[in-house]
């Protein structure tokens, strides 16, 4: 019972604008100094073999905006760039893991996105997560996309480096997505269109031989999360199979994935995120570049409701899977954004 109140005292309902409401594991640190934190981590790096445990007790229980004020106090103090210092203490997972909490929310993404279609090769298994999940609103993909571009270390157009490293059907998918064509929600259910699209998406796929997947991209790319939601419903009263079991019929490899991801994302997003961190940590050793990202990217957003959809899906909670699966300081570090145990 003590979780309760721990719990209750963790989740704060933020509304930012027309944005969805937040449920956070890391919240601002209540009577922050950043002065103070600057310098606990400056002699946690100074300590011979360093001080992880106090790290980790300073970044992954302050909010990025706190971590932004830190590494500015620790510049000043250290006369030395927070995430360079950090890079020579740590290693490993926990210094990806680390080194993340310094970026901002965009910056992050974008750099995942970045590294995921860097050099020789594609790791489309990040590409779909991150596009496909970063695109049901157009403001997160509009600011990734101005954070790559900006960025001193990119300098590049998200738009031509997934041109260049998707090919067919899937960089169509990928491209129309980066292109923030989707509309916003409003308050209007329009039961006319909602019937319109659901009857293409059934005439363009399980009705005819083959695909037009032309226009499958259109209605998923183009039309706001709310509608698309109605629109699966819907599409059950044209279809012998759902939305899901269709794509699987229809479609393969990865652009199959990609329709996935996304109907999965308009479905329920922490369900799809809770998943995705299950698959990550079946084996004996996790998929910890999964695993961190996951984390990091959804701690200050609704890592609280992956949490609870973790446990209503598989049955056992993310703490003990966390716990389970990985080791050491990287785990204490995990431990730590995960926030608590269900
Ligand atoms: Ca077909």
């Amino acid at each position: 019972m003590a979780l309760v109140s721990e719990f209750l005292g963790q989740l704060t309902l933020s509304y930012t604008g027309e944005q969805e409401p937040k449920f956070p594991t890391v919240v601002p640190a209540r009577n922050f100094d950043p002065m103070l934190d600057a310098a606990g981590i400056d002699a946690a790096i100074k300590t011979k073999g360093v001080d992880e445990q106090a790290l980790i007790d300073i970044l992954t229980r302050r909010s990025w905006q706190q971590r932004k004020e830190i590494a500015f106090e620790y510049e000043r103090i250290a006369r030395k760039d927070l995430a360079t210092a950090l890079k020579a203490a740590l290693s490993g997972s926990l210094e990806a893991l680390m080194l993340g909490l310094l970026k901002s929310p965009s910056e992050f993404d974008a750099a995942a996105l970045n590294s995921s279609m860097k050099g020789l090769g594609t790791d489309e298994e990040t590409l779909i997560e991150l596009v496909c999940s970063r695109a049901s609103s157009n403001e997160e993909m509009v600011n990734i996309k101005k954070v790559y571009k900006d960025s001193e270390l990119f300098k590049r157009e998200l738009e031509k480096d997934v041109a260049g490293d998707t090919s067919g059907d899937f960089a169509k998918l990928l491209l129309a997505l980066v292109q923030t064509k989707r509309d916003e929600p409003t308050n209007v259910v329009d039961y006319e269109k909602i019937d319109e699209d659901a009857r293409a998406l059934y005439d363009a796929g399980v009705k005819i031989k083959g695909t037009d997947v032309a226009t499958w991209i259109t209605i998923m790319s183009q039309r706001s999360v709310p509608h698309l939601q109605r629109v699966f419903d819907r599409y059950k009263s044209y279809s012998p199979y759902d939305m899901k079991d269709s794509i699987r019929k229809e479609v393969k490899g990865d652009l199959e994935k990609s329709f996935l991801t996304l109907v999965e994302c308009f479905e329920n997003k922490q369900v799809y995120f809770a998943n995705r961190l299950n698959e990550a940590m079946k084996g004996k050793t996790a998929k910890d570049k999964v695993v961190t990202r996951i984390l990091v990217s959804r701690c200050e957003v609704d890592l609280m409701k992956i949490r609870t959809e973790f446990k209503r899906q598989h049955k056992r909670t993310l703490y003990q899977t966390i716990g389970e699966h990985t080791k050491g300081d990287y785990q204490r570090a995990l431990l730590s954004l995960c926030g608590g145990d269900d």
